[in-house]
C-alpha cells in the first residue's frame, strides 16, 4: 500500500470489501479509482483496479444474458444508416426526432417519456437515415438501472450516436452524465481501437514486439496473463498507454462517433451555456439548435449525413440517364462495391466500368473493380 493515499480512498476500499452484489463492487472499485492520486507511484495500483472492474462487469455482462427477458430494445435496421438520440430525460430527443424526421413521437414537458426507442426516417439528400430516439440516459444505467442493459445495447446498435444536452439548464452536468454512463457501459467516443495485434499460440510463451511504444513491458505482461492469455505474439503498432492496452484487450468494447446537439438554444442562458460547454469539451463539435423553434435544423442534417461517412453513388445503364435515387455506400468503397450493391450478377461478372463525377479525371472514364468512388460519383457498369 503506498503511504500517500487519502481517506476517501480508503473508505472506498471499505465499501469494496463490504459490498455483496456485482453492481455494489463496481460502484465501490469505481471510487476507489477515482479517488486514488494519478502519478506514477499509484500507475499500478490504478491498472488493478481496472482490472477488477472489468473482470466484474464480465461477470455482470454474463448475468445479464442468463437473466434474459424483460423487453427488447433494439430496433431494426432501416436505411443507408442508423443513429441514436441520446440524452437526459428532457433534454429534447423527442422533439429533435420529430422536427428531423417523419416519425410521430410523443413529446412532454415531465421527464421519462419515452420508455422504448423510437425510429424514424431522415431523408437527407435522398439518403434515408434512420434516427432513433432512445430512452433517456440516466445515472446508473451502466450498472443496470432502469432498462440500462436494454438501453446499452440498443445504443450499440446505431452505428453513430448524437448526444442531446439542454442549453438553458446545466449542459456541462448533463455531459458529464452521459458521458461516464457510456464509458462505463464500454463505449469509446471518437476512438479508434488502439492498434494492437494478438497472435495467441497454444505454446512458446509471450513476445511482445513494439516494446518502445509502452511505458511498462512487465505490466503488460502481467495483463495478458490476467486474461489468460500465456502464449501468443503481441505486436503494438502505435504508441499507446497501459489503459489502451487493457482496453486492447476487451473485446466488449463499442466504438462510436458521436457529436454533441445543444437544445433550446431560444432560450435564455443557452448563448453563454454553449460558451462554457465549447470550453469545456474543446474535442467535440457541438451544434446549437431549437427543435422547437426550428432554428439551425438543415445544419443538424448535414452533420449528421457528415459523421456517418457515407456517399451517394449513382448507377447508370449504358445509354440512358443516371438512375434515381442513388445508393449510400461507405466512404473508401471501390466500384465492385457498388456493383454488389446493385446486383449479384454484376458483381459475379464485371468486366469494368466508366465514370462520371469526382472520383476521376474526365468524363466517362474507365475504371478497374478496386477503384475508389467519390461522393456524387455516376457509375457505369459493364459486365461480361
Ligand atoms: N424552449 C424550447 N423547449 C423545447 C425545445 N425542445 C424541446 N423543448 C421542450 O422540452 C420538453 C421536453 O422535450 P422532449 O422532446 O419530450 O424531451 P425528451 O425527454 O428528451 O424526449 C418539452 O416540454 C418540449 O416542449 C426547444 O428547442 N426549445
Ligand atoms: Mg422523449
Amino acid at each position: 500500500m503506498p503511504a500517500n493515499v487519502t481517506r476517501e480512498y480508503l473508505l472506498a476500499e471499505d465499501e469494496y470489501r463490504e459490498a455483496k452484489t456485482v453492481p455494489e463492487k463496481i460502484k465501490a472499485l469505481e471510487k476507489m479509482y477515482s479517488t486514488i492520486p494519478k502519478h506514477k507511484g499509484t500507475e499500478k495500483m490504478r491498472l488493478s483496479i481496472k482490472q477488477r472492474l472489468s473482470k466484474y462487469k464480465d461477470e455482470l455482462e454474463k448475468s445479464k444474458v442468463k437473466r434474459g427477458g424483460g423487453p427488447s430494445f433494439s430496433v431494426k435496421k432501416e436505411g443507408a444508416a442508423q443513429v441514436a438520440l441520446v440524452g437526459l430525460p428532457n433534454s429534447g430527443k423527442s422533439s429533435i426526432l420529430k422536427v428531423l424526421t417523419n416519425a410521430n413521437t410523443e413529446v412532454a414537458s415531465y421527464p421519462l417519456t419515452t420508455i422504448i426507442p423510437i425510429p424514424g426516417m431522415l431523408d437527407y439528400k435522398d439518403i434515408q437515415i434512420q434516427m432513433v430516439d432512445m430512452p433517456p440516459i440516466i445515472k446508473d444505467i451502466s450498472i443496470g438501472k432502469g432498462f440500462g442493459f436494454q438501453l446499452i445495447s440498443a445504443i450499440r446498435n446505431a452505428d453513430a450516436l448524437v448526444i442531446v444536452v439542454d442549453l438553458s439548464k446545466d449542459p456541462v452536468r448533463d455531459m458529464e452524465i452521459i458521458l461516464n454512463e457510456l464509458y462505463r457501459s464500454g463505449f469509446r467516443i471518437n476512438k479508434r481501437r488502439p492498434d494492437v495485434e494478438i497472435k495467441k499460440f497454444s505454446s512458446g510463451g509471450i513476445e511482445i514486439s513494439g516494446k518502445e511504444y509502452v511505458s511498462d513491458v512487465n505490466e503488460i505482461k502481467k495483463m495478458l496473463i490476467e486474461n489468460k492469455i500465456s502464449n501468443a505474439l503481441v505486436i503494438i503498432k502505435e504508441k499507446i498507454t497501459l489503459e489502451d492496452f487493457l482496453d486492447s484487450l476487451n473485446r466488449n468494447l463499442s466504438y462510436k462517433k458521436a457529436f454533441v446537439l445543444g437544445n433550446k438554444n431560444d432560450l435564455e442562458k443557452s448563448y453563454e451555456n454553449l460558451e462554457i460547454l465549447r470550453k469545456k469539451y474543446p474535442e467535440f463539435e457541438i451544434i446549437p439548435l431549437s427543435a422547437e423553434k426550428e432554428i439551425n435544423i438543415e445544419h443538424v442534417k448535414e452533420k449528421i449525413y457528415e459523421i456517418l461517412d457515407i456517399i451517394r453513388v449513382f448507377t447508370k445503364s449504358p445509354g440512358s440517364d443516371p438512375d434515381y435515387p442513388p445508393i449510400a455506400m461507405k466512404r473508401g468503397s471501390t466500384v465492385l462495391d457498388v456493383a454488389r450493391e446493385v446486383h449479384k450478377q454484376f458483381y459475379k461478372n464485371f468486366k469494368y466500368s466508366k465514370i462520371w463525377g469526382n472520383s476521376v479525371k474526365y468524363d466517362g472514364q474507365r475504371a478497374g473493380g478496386d477503384h475508389i468512388v467519390e461522393d456524387g460519383d455516376i457509375v457505369e457498369i459493364h459486365i461480361k
